[in-house]
């Protein structure tokens, strides 16, 4: 398949031969268009950039190479792919209007879901060594690349006002905003721990399909979607990993009765970053993971819900009713957890408290 895109792309950057380049959609980000590049054997990945999303490019670019500054004498274990620079020195193309970003395809395998608790814990131990590979790059120097992403007190006032403006709910519609609704007390936990956080480097959207494993899925070889990678807590990377791995189901599941956490991969999860991260960690970070899980659920929730009222706006939906079944999935998954509770501080106590 060949297109004026392409063409475009092929003249914009030096690193082309003079023949076609083929492309097809690929992955699954609800955020940037995604592209697979190719010429004979050699693959780039091609990213429409959505601005709306992210305002402020030039943030993620002054992030980034905090990181690679620190890179240059301290190596990590795996890739951080960066944009390939065009003709210009940009690393933003703007073709019709629209910004595009071209990758180096890292060879290996995406999962949308784990297929064993191995892998629960090579992914956490990947974003828990990053964390404290990149403890000491100054985090309060790092830009908001979206402000107040993670603000779970923000995100739970936007839909209690985004709701008032809406009438005609249908009964299920009700019960699950009555549902988010009722979450105030996770969000006066949240607020609680936050206080008492350090600010770290942290990834931001730690889903299970940011990572490249290696062919044989043994190990991590690169972290991938580093457009939110700013100051932030280890409870949102440690968070995001619970909600994407340790669920029975990914976020697009809709076989509701088989939604719920699975505590084995969350003691898989724990032990994994916590390898990670234990050197530095305050005894309120560790205190801070817990319900991290649920925090990161509610925030996507109450996200999908909002945007479910609001028309689809923000996330990339496949129908019309599909934020609405997110958000009834990660109902379920929240509920789960809390449920839960009483094993997962068990679980907490003997990975943590080990010494
Ligand atoms: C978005 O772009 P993608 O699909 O990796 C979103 C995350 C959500 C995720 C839910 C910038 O991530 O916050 O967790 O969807 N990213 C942004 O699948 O909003
Ligand atoms: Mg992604």
């Amino acid at each position: 398949m060949f297109s004026p895109l392409t063409s475009q792309i092929a003249s914009a950057f030096s690193i082309f031969q003079n023949i076609p380049l083929g492309i097809t959609p690929f992955g699954e980000g609800l955020i940037h268009e995604t592209l697979l590049l190719s010429q004979g054997d050699k693959k780039w990945i091609l990213q429409g950039f959505n601005q709306a999303v992210f305002n402020f490019p030039d943030r993620i670019d002054h992030n980034l190479s905090m990181l690679y500054q620190h890179a240059e004498n301290h190596p990590l274990p795996f890739q951080l792919p960066l944009p390939i620079k065009n003709k210009s020195g940009s690393g933003l193309t703007e073709i019709n209007g629209l910004n595009y970003r071209l990758f180096d395809f890292v060879r290996g395998k995406t999962l949308q879901q784990i297929e064993n608790p191995m892998q629960a814990y090579i992914a956490a131990k990947a974003y828990g060594e990053f964390a404290k590979w990149a403890e000491e790059v100054d985090a309060k120097q790092m830009l908001e690349t979206i402000p107040n992403f993670h603000r779970l007190d923000l995100r739970f006032e936007k839909l209690a006002q985004v709701s008032k403006t809406k009438s005609g709910n249908t009964a299920e519609e009700q019960e699950i905003l009555d549902f988010y609704l009722s979450q105030k007390p996770l969000v006066d936990w949240y607020l609680n721990q936050i206080r008492k956080l350090p600010l770290r480097v942290t990834h931001n959207d730690t889903k299970i399909n940011n990572l490249i494993f290696s062919e044989n899925l043994e190990r991590v070889v690169a972290l991938i979607d580093l457009d939110t990678l700013m100051g932030g807590f280890l409870m949102y990377d440690f968070g995001d990993l619970v909600r994407t791995v340790a669920c029975s189901f990914p976020e697009t599941h809709t076989d509701w009765k088989s939604i719920h956490l699975d505590t084995e991969l969350f003691e898989q999860l724990l032990k994994g970053y916590w390898e990670g991260v234990k050197d530095m960690a305050t005894p309120s970070e560790a205190d801070s993971l817990l319900l991290s899980g649920e925090v990161m659920t509610l925030i996507m929730g109450l996200r999908f819900f909002t945007d479910h009222l609001q028309g689809n706006i923000y996330y990339r939906v496949t129908y019309p009713e599909q934020n609405f079944h997110r958000a009834k999935n990660q109902m379920i998954f929240l509920k789960s957890q809390q449920n839960q509770r009483e094993e997962l501080q068990e679980i907490w106590n003997k990975i943590t408290k080990a010494h």
